[in-house]
């Protein structure tokens, strides 16, 4: 399998701590490349319609996208760490937390690219409604973050944990830590993890 790949993206590291936790990463040959939602790469799009990483290339050239799908993929692959129950009820909790943490870096990538952008072009309202949408799912991840720290590792767990080492690669300023030691407790223990030392950004 190959796998476009970037050291900077929330959404490819939490496909490599699943590929880690399966025991499948070094099945996985990584391809560099730089994205930006302010260029079009025509090779690109022509492995993926929508141009984003991750996107992985199966043994037959099939190309898998989006991220969640990727990551359920991943855990197909071995019976190592099973990440998604298979039990409905069980199964559901999961993926709601899995979208949810995807859900963060959703927030916090466009936040990025607005700061990226000349300071008379920013938008105040833009950057505060952001952040404060990611204070209000950070205060929902603490009342979780008991029954979090509770259960084995899944895909939920790292969706969230990584949109979180994002959070402080990006923002560091937002402590989203502050007033939430639930939050932190479980996030210090899920990073202490081989799949998340091994995956760590890096501003190249
Ligand atoms: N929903 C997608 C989001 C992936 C995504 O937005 N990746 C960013 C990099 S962090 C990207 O490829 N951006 C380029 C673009 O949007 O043109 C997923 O979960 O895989």
């Amino acid at each position: 399998m190959k796998l476009y790949w970037s050291p900077r993206s929330p959404y490819v590291r939490k496909v490599m701590v699943v590929a880690h936790e399966k025991g499948v990463a070094d099945r996985i040959e990584r391809l560099p490349i730089v994205v930006s939602g302010l260029a079009v790469s025509e090779d690109f799009h022509a492995v993926n319609p929508l141009a984003r990483i991750p996107t992985l290339i199966l043994d037959d050239g099939a190309s898998v996208y989006d991220s969640t799908v990727i990551a359920e993929y991943l855990d197909t692959l071995s019976p190592q760490n099973p990440l998604l129950p298979a039990a409905p009820g069980e199964r559901l909790a999961v993926q709601s937390m899995h979208a949810l943490g995807t859900g963060i870096a959703d927030l916090l990538i466009p936040l990025r690219g607005e700061l990226a952008r000349p300071e008379a072009e920013r938008s105040a309202t833009f950057m505060a409604v952001g952040v404060s949408k990611f204070a209000l799912a950070a205060d929902r991840l603490e009342a979780m973050a008991g029954g979090m720290l509770a259960r084995p590792i899944d895909l939920g767990q790292i969706a969230v944990a990584t949109a979180l080492t994002y959070a402080d690669f990006r923002f560091p300023h937002l402590d989203w830590r502050q007033g939430r030691p639930g939050l932190t407790a479980w996030f210090d223990a899920i990073t202490q993890r081989p799949s998340f030392r091994a995956t760590a950004f890096v501003d190249a």
